[in-house]
């Protein structure tokens, strides 16, 4: 049996499972990126919510295990070495659940280069920029004079819809034929934009062909459908 006693956070959230995969989080777009990964790989997990609405990820149990004060964040009881490992940042907890299970992510080198660019691609690009969006669209925001904000950032998520439009072109997923963490990072962020942050006009996303094609084709995935799901708020 796993002994996670060194981390503060499980005397918040206390793992009925230590010998699995422990997951805090909420589903966002951000917080599903990881649950998403967890059920298509199948890897074994237990999820803890972490309501951030109620400001949980900034408690000293939390943040002992992400500083940043963000979901979503893991601990694997079985990391590198045998040794549990924690860990933060959506796009590194997929590396990692890609690497542990051998799956969504390219062996032949420099298509894994490839894939980890367009995951840095979501998460320093798209995430950001729609977040902002949202924002401005839907929540405090919303009720500023000026709009210049609003449109730098409508502006800037067409921007990026359109290089992601370009790279989908004659491409089922991100990488090509094969499904990766690319698709897992993204497609929650592009549901979002034009579902939760009510942007589908704004950032005329009907005018778009590959990219609605793709979501559509991500959004009929089991592991999809039950990983934005995970963990929900009650
Ligand atoms: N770069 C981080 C961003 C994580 C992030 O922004 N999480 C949001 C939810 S989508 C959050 O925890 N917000 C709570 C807060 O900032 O207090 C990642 O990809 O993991």
């Amino acid at each position: 049996m796993a002994d996670l006693s060194a981390f503060p956070i499980t005397r918040r959230w206390p793992a009925e499972h230590p010998d699995r995969i422990q997951l805090y989080s909420l589903n966002t777009p951000n917080g599903v990126k990881a649950s998403i990964m967890l059920e298509e790989t199948g890897l074994p997990y237990e999820q803890h919510l972490v309501d951030i609405t109620d400001n949980q990820s900034h408690t000293p149990e939390f943040l002992s295990l992400n500083p940043n004060g963000k979901i979503p964040a893991i601990i694997d009881p079985d990391g590198p070495g045998g040794r549990p490992l924690g860990l933060f940042e959506s796009g590194a907890i997929l590396i990692y659940l890609a690497d542990k299970s051998g799956r969504f992510i390219a062996t032949d080198p420099a298509l894994r280069y490839e894939t980890i660019q367009w995951v840095f691609f979501q998460n320093a690009g798209i995430g950001p920029m729609f977040g902002q969006v949202g924002f401005f669209n839907k929540f405090a925001g919303r009720d500023y004079e000026d709009k210049r904000p609003l449109q730098r950032y409508v502006a800037e998520s067409k921007r990026l819809l359109g290089v992601l439009e370009r790279r989908l072109d004659g491409r089922d997923w991100i990488m090509g034929t094969e499904y990766s963490i690319a698709d897992v990072s993204t497609l929650g962020w592009v549901r979002n934009l034009i579902t939760f942050y009510e942007a589908r006009d704004l950032v005329e996303y009907d005018g778009l062909k590959n990219v609605p094609a793709w979501l559509n084709r991500g959004l009929a995935r089991p592991a999809v459908q039950r990983g934005l799901e995970i963990p929900k708020r009650g």
